[in-house]
């Protein structure tokens, strides 16, 4: 099964909209097999964003990403990292489709609410940059035998 990680950035914290988020992925039908609810570190952030560390936002991006807490997550699923980009939605969410997080909620591609792993290599690394084996629950919902034949 594939594994992916998502991260609700503290704009979607602040606005509540965690519940609303971790419906969207369960209710699709994916597993939660990793959830913590923490401040970022100025390393971890800088880190997790390196591929666009000479980007123009990449400054005010970790700024904004250790501002206020964040939510880090892996869901679990058959093609679970493209789906969740689809879920998302497109970057800036005014061009992101209605039904997608990023567009029914944001206005602003700094403030997009929410992160997911761009492929699968990407996943691995982001899981295990965040999280340590220990804290990942491998588990097989009883319900999977009603979402997969
Ligand atoms: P993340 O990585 O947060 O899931 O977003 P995306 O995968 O959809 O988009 P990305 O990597 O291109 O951008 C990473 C992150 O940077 C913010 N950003 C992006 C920004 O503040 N200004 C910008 O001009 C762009 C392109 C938003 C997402």
């Amino acid at each position: 099964m594939e594994r992916t990680f998502i991260m609700i950035k503290p704009d979607g914290v602040q606005r509540g909209l965690v519940g609303e988020v971790i419906g969207r992925f369960e209710t699709k039908g994916f597993t939660l097999v990793g959830l913590k609810f923490m401040s970022v570190s100025r390393e971890l952030a800088e880190e997790h964003y390196d591929v666009h560390k000479e980007r123009p936002f990449f400054g005010s991006l970790v700024d904004f990403i250790c501002s206020s807490p964040v939510v880090a997550m892996v869901w679990e699923g058959e093609g679970v990292v493209a789906s969740a980009r689809t879920l998302i939605g497109a970057t800036n969410p005014l061009s992101a489709d209605p039904g997608t997080i990023r567009g029914d909620f944001g206005v602003s591609v700094g403030r997009n609410l929410i992160h997911g792993s761009d492929a699968i290599e990407t996943a691995q690394k982001e899981i295990a940059l965040w999280f340590s084996e220990k804290e990942l629950v491998s588990w097989e919902p009883t319900v999977n035998t009603w979402l997969y034949e």
